[in-house]
């Protein structure tokens, strides 16, 4: 069992804390609005007073950051730094208040310049630089580190503009830009004087051979890398992380150019340039194959590598040492040049020789996979990328040629899986290969994912390479997702437990000790109603529907992907609706199922389920007696900050995707820690769910991901299930009979195999039956509340080992070999 750091000393470290006060706060606010905005407090805008507030903070944070990096630069200390093309920040104003234990004495600051603090927060857009569950993953990771005083930075991409907003028209999804920096830019610093450049397209000059290099370029496209700092605060640590975000900027305008007159042409070479950062990729789990996703790749891989070489010889002087001190994680292949950059650097700019430098290379990095979804498993095109990446080209056939005589000696004459195993075959750069190949450690999120890469999706590297791979279980910043989101549980918890399950979320478990107190759970109940009820005026106020508290808040939220299953969700409200059509006296306590989903703009399908969700809604509202018993609800433009709302209100978490596809999940956990039932398949990190909360608390069902092989292998025919279930074949009539004055003939095709391609891939039919069975079973316990608000309970009590802080105490100790600092 892994011990993880909390040290209760910490907190009297900070000098801040003791000393920062109200008075001190209002000065320092007062003066950022005076100087920066030409204001006094009580002529201030909301929007000036959130800037000042933020500023404040600011200063406060570069104080800390200041020792902090003092600190670990006298250290001499290994130092990991996690590469990663989304942060899915969310905010931070409230969330660096409440690390610094400041949050009291702001508000009160505020409030005596006549506002309030939550209506501040509310001003502050989501950095929202991710799609998902993985960009989330990512920032909860950088919250755990500083929180435990690890010495990790984060890099990724300054888009100018994050995930895009989403506007459903008549059901259907429209994409609008999401420019967050206006009020995003506050926690950003520029650094210019860390600025790097990198290099693209061109020629080069000298050709490789064998061991000696001398490289040239001629007619490179170069461009600017300019580096913002985000600071990361850590709970009571005094630890101040950094997430270096690179902006794309024309080195300056080619002089030349201009002066002979051609000043379009000059422009356009400054835009070409600027693109590379415009625009986070809005597609999740799935490949986008597109030359300037390639460009973004290198620039924030090659920006990066060259800050970290740089920062690394200021410090020591030589790269020999380089395993030893630092520790580069690649965060899903995204980011897998940095292992060609790398060597580039050593061997171009280093002198050092082909197999010294690899021997750096593969000791210093490791990977982690996050998907096993085909469609989202990384290549390139050869040429492609030969083109816009010459010199990292040359470097990577070379990699490929020395594994493939390698593997030879493994598997002699055995073209076929070699090829399978190369990084280059076909004309195509395999990523995860190249990933596998190089890195020292490879890793999946969830138990059950992890052997799956074993054992099937990466089979013939985990049978060659045993030793590199293994599992480290996602986990969650379980600081913003319990403690300030729901600061009701949290003070319910304080006043059962204490709160040194802040920083050590296992203590979690002591509240079973409460499983069977009355007045406990009676509580939990009336936090939980209370956080239903906020919800509902968050629901009212952002889309002007009405939902009813009192009745069961069924939650599905999370990117809308055909593997997730959204539709076995809406099928089986369909067929609530049928069973109410035909019986509009049955005996069933109203719900009201709330979905909230992004789909990638180029989903088709995907929009298609969407519309299909909101033509139900229409539908069943548009029923006197159905509406009475149901409710559902699209919840518009679902992201971080929704989320911090919705989970404290959630009482069943759907986490219903096809078992063998979903390679962790992380909004599973954070339902799970606000005390919601889940009911799911046995996929991801639902496996371990159901393990530390035990079967009695957790309601399973559908295939298991052995039945889906089978089944897949016997080939599966979802036409037999529709013949066979009266229910199915109901609720699957609706969707070509009309509703909401739609026909929903694409999604019935695409179940039942009217269109081309495998029918019902994701085996919706197959797992309807156990699905509806699951759902009655759910209602079967609501109806006793006792009995719920004890699974919630102990649901809650058990969620301490999906904390992030566990998460990234394994990373450090079992992969990186890096050390908290003192
Ligand atoms: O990563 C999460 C997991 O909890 C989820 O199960 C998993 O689906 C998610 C290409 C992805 N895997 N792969 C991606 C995102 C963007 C992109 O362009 C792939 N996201 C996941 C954290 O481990």
């Amino acid at each position: 069992l892994l011990k993880i750091r909390h040290d209760k000393k910490k907190e009297a470290d900070i000098p801040m804390r003791a000393a920062y006060n109200k008075v001190q706060a209002k000065t320092n606010v007062q003066t950022k609005l005076e100087c920066h905005f030409g204001v006094t407090p009580s002529r201030a805008t909301p929007e000036q007073m959130y800037n000042a507030v933020a500023m404040a903070v600011q200063d406060i944070l570069s104080v800390q950051r200041r020792e902090w990096t003092e600190k670990q630069n006298r250290s001499k200390g290994k130092t990991a730094y996690y590469l990663c093309m989304e942060f899915l920040m969310g905010r931070s104003l409230k969330n660096h208040l409440f690390n610094l234990g400041v949050t009291e004495v702001f508000a009160d600051c505020v409030k005596d310049f006549g506002f309030d603090l939550d209506d501040l927060f509310e001003l502050e857009p989501d950095a929202g630089l991710g799609n998902g569950g993985l960009g989330r993953l990512a920032a909860c990771f950088l919250d755990a580190a500083a929180g435990l005083r690890y010495p990790l930075y984060g890099y990724s991409i300054r888009y100018d503009y994050g995930i895009f907003r989403q506007k459903v028209v008549d059901g259907w999804q429209t994409e609008l830009p999401d420019f967050w920096l206006p009020g995003g830019e506050v926690w950003l610093t520029p650094r210019p004087d860390e600025a790097v450049t990198v290099g693209f397209d061109g020629e080069i000059k000298d050709e490789w051979n064998g061991n000696r290099h001398s490289v040239s370029y001629s007619g490179q496209h170069v461009v600017t890398a300019l580096p913002y700092d985000m600071m990361i605060s850590g709970y009571k640590s005094g630890a101040v992380g950094v997430l270096r975000l690179w902006s794309a900027r024309s080195p300056s305008f080619d002089i030349g150019l201009f002066n002979q007159g051609d000043y379009m042409h000059a422009i356009e070479e400054s835009a070409m340039a600027e693109v590379i950062s415009k625009v986070l990729y809005p597609s999740d789990n799935h490949i986008e194959g597109k030359s300037l996703r390639l460009r973004q790749q290198y620039f924030l891989v090659s920006a990066s590598m060259q800050d970290i070489i740089r920062k690394h010889m200021e410090r020591y002087g030589t790269l020999n040492n380089l395993t030893d001190k630092v520790a580069i994680h690649i965060n899903e292949t995204h980011p897998a040049l940095c292992i060609p950059e790398l060597m580039r650097i050593l061997l171009d700019e280093h002198g050092y020789e082909w197999d010294a430098a690899w021997s750096i290379v593969t000791k210093t990095t490791a990977y982690t996979n996050h998907t096993v979804m085909h469609e989202a498993l990384e290549v390139w095109p050869e040429d492609l990328f030969q083109r816009m990446l010459p010199r990292i080209y040359q470097i990577a056939h070379e990699i490929n040629e020395r594994l493939c005589k390698h593997l030879w000696i493994y598997y002699p004459g055995d073209w076929a899986k070699i090829a399978s195993m190369a990084i280059i075959s076909y004309g195509q750069i395999h990523m995860a290969n190249l990933c596998i190949a190089c890195c020292h450690t490879v890793n999946g999120v969830s138990t059950i994912h992890s052997n799956i890469i074993k054992t099937s999706l990466f089979a013939d590297y985990a049978r060659t390479f045993p030793e590199k791979f293994t599992n480290v279980t996602n986990g969650i910043a379980h600081r913003r997702w319990l403690a300030e989101s729901n600061p009701q549980l949290a003070g319910l918890i304080r006043e059962l437990i204490g709160n040194a399950y802040l920083t050590d979320a296992g203590q979690l478990s002591k509240l079973r000790a409460y499983a069977d107190d009355p007045a406990v759970l009676e509580r939990l109940a009336k936090i939980k109603r209370a956080n239903k009820a906020r919800m509902a005026d968050y629901i009212k106020k952002a889309e002007g529907i009405t939902v009813d508290p009192d009745s069961i808040f069924d939650v599905q939220v999370k990117r809308l992907h055909e593997y997730k299953r959204q539709l076995l969700n809406a099928l089986h409200i369909l067929h609530l609706y049928n069973r109410l059509k035909s019986d509009p006296q049955l005996d069933i306590p109203p719900q009201t199922f709330l979905f909230g989903a992004k789909a990638a703009p180029g989903y088709l399908m995907a929009k298609y389920i969407i519309r299909l969700i909101c033509s139900i809604a229409k539908e069943v509202d548009s029923d006197p007696v159905i509406s009475q018993k149901l409710k559902i609800v699209f919840l518009e433009d679902y992201r971080v900050t929704m989320a911090e709302a919705l989970m404290p209100a959630a009482e069943i978490s759907e986490q219903i995707s096809l078992a063998g596809t979903e390679a962790s999940g992380t909004g599973n956990m954070k339902l799970m820690i606000n005390g919601a039932i889940t009911i799911g398949t046995l996929d991801g990190a639902n496996v371990e769910m159901h393990e530390a909360v035990g079967d009695e608390n957790i309601l399973i069902f559908g295939l298991h991901a052995d039945e889906v092989d089978q089944l897949h292998a016997r080939g599966y025919s979802p036409t037999a299930y529709y013949h066979n279930n009266a229910d199915l074949r109901a609720a699957l009539d609706r969707l070509n009979g009309g509703i909401g004055g739609i026909r929903h003939t694409e999604i019935s095709n695409s179940l039942i195999g009217r269109g081309s391609g495998q029918a019902d891939p994701y085996m919706v039919l197959a797992d309807f039956a156990s699905y509806c069975g699951i759902h009655e079973e759910a209602l079967k316990r609501y109806a006793d509340p006792a009995q719920w608000n004890r699974m919630s309970l102990l649901n809650i009590a058990s969620a301490g080992i999906f904390s992030a802080d566990r998460a990234l105490t394994e990373y450090a100790q079992r992969i990186w070999n890096l050390e908290a600092m003192d």
